[in-house]
């Protein structure tokens, strides 16, 4: 297994850091290939919380080698806040490495994602106002400063001064706030450059170079499926591919490398931000999911919708990015239901969807058609494998592989590294 993915395979949260790091221990290199500070990663080690954004969560095994690859975008003052952070607990974080390829979340990137969503109003994507979908933009946009920049002073600020003649516009005549000043952003880009330095690499080459020699190296998404730029429910999406296939071009590693995808799943489903959502629960059953699963957003804060499992969403994702096995986590959450519904198709005015209708309108409209399984009242947390489970929930676990569209290879029944039972 030289190259493994992991993603997401809903709206995000589905515990991937948990996942990660279960697998770090048979790991060399953990990458990071998508996204920026907008993840979160919550890892409970022992007594020990950890809360990660910018840092793959990797970078908590000893002896890993944690990656910031291509195609993520970084905000530099964070990532030195989450390395300062951990190194005051004690981990060690000189093994980083940083893609000189990737992109740099500007000050002037942050402003524009807090005004611009702002002045959606009913419209806005619910973004966690960070500057990611404006850093992104910027790149497609062919505007983008790139961590490489930062080592040349001249093109540093010529490249601000050619991405700052539109922003300014937009700013001052639109959003009626002040014009940003170059000099100010290349000063405070500047001043982290040579702290950066012995970090930057060329990534895909020591990434090559680590897979010919057999080494292993886990590709960590950031967000999921359901949040991707081009197969998520657009435009209330992330600005990045948080599917399988990005973990190629956000790395520089060939599509051919990649034999593992391991699809990470909730035993029910959250959605932070706004955007459709089939299965949401608005009655006392999603307060029971929020308050059991402790669904706020890691960065943010924000309470998570909550809902039930949603297997046409499941198939979607195992379809979209090659899930060879899925994760399902947080099963010990559904605990204490006496039953347990679990969507399988939708109805849409009327006409029964088995699968993801493709048109958005579509799928705005569509209402779950529920099996309801029934449920189980024991304590499922010390449960270690398979057998130790009650025989309602390996029922719900069978039933949900049928219906998913990958094998379930390990189950996840607490927050903590060792709360999980792995079946394949
Ligand atoms: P953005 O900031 O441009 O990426 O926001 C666009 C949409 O993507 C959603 N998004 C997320 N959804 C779930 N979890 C995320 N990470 C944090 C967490 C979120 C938090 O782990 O809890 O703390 O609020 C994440 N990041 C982005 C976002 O809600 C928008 O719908
Ligand atoms: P990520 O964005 O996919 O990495 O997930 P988050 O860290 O944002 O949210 C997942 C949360 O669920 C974290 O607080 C984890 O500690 C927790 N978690 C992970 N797996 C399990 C599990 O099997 N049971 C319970 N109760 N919590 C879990
Ligand atoms: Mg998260």
């Amino acid at each position: 297994m030289p190259a493994v993915v992991i993603i997401g395979a809903q709206w995000g949260d589905e515990g991937k850091g948990k996942a990660t790091d279960l697998l770090a221990e048979h790991i060399d290199y953990v990458v990071k290939f998508n996204g920026g500070n907008n993840a979160g990663h919550t890892v409970v080690i022992g007594n020990e919380k950890y809360a990660l954004h910018l840092l793959p969560s990797g970078i908590l095994t000893p002896g890993v080698t944690p990656v910031i690859s291509n195609g993520v975008v970084i905000d530099l003052s964070v990532l030195f806040q989450e390395i300062e952070a951990l190194n005051a607990r004690g981990i060690d974080t000189s093994k980083l490495r940083v893609s000189a390829n990737a992109h740099i979340i500007t000050p002037y990137n942050v402003i524009v994602d807090k005004v611009s969503e702002r002045f959606l109003g009913k419209r806005a994507i619910g973004t966690t106002g960070r500057g990611i979908g404006p850093t992104y933009a910027d790149k497609i946009n062919r505007v983008g400063i790139r961590v490489q920049d930062l080592y040349d002073e001249s093109i540093l600020r010529q490249k601000v001064e050619g991405a700052l003649v539109a922003k300014n516009n937009l700013l001052t005549k639109v959003y009626n706030r002040a014009a940003i000043r170059v000099d100010e952003v290349v000063a405070e880009l500047l001043g982290y450059a040579e702290r950066l330095r012995p970090m930057v690499a060329d990534t895909a080459l020591e990434l090559h170079t680590a897979l010919d020699e057999n080494k292993v190296v886990l590709f960590e998404g950031g967000q999921a499926t359901m949040l991707d730029v081009d197969h998520g429910t657009y435009p209330f999406v992330t600005s990045s591919n948080s599917t399988a296939g990005g973990a190629s071009t956000g790395s520089g590693i060939g599509p051919g490398e990649f034999k593992t995808v391991i699809g990470i799943v909730k035993a029910y489903t959250t959605r932070v931000g706004a955007g459709p959502f089939p299965t949401e629960l608005f009655d006392e059953n999603g307060e029971f999911l929020r308050a059991t699963g402790f669904e706020f957003g890691t960065t943010t804060g924000r309470p998570r919708r909550c809902g039930w499992y949603d297997a046409p969403i499941a198939r979607y994702s195992a379809r979209i990015n090659g899930v060879t096995d899925f994760v399902l986590t947080k099963l010990d959450v559904l605990t204490g239901l006496k039953e347990i519904p679990v969507c399988v198709a939708y109805e849409v005015n009327g006409k029964r969807f088995d699968e993801m209708p493709v048109s958005q309108s579509d799928f705005h409209h569509a209402k779950p058609i529920y099996e309801n399984f029934p449920g189980w009242s024991e304590d499922i947390t010390g449960c270690r494998t398979f057998a130790d489970l009650p025989k309602n929930a390996q029922d719900y676990i069978v039933a949900l592989e049928k219906i998913s569209g990958a094998r379930i290879s390990a189950i996840g029944v607490g927050p903590g590294r060792d709360a999980i039972i792995v079946r394949h």
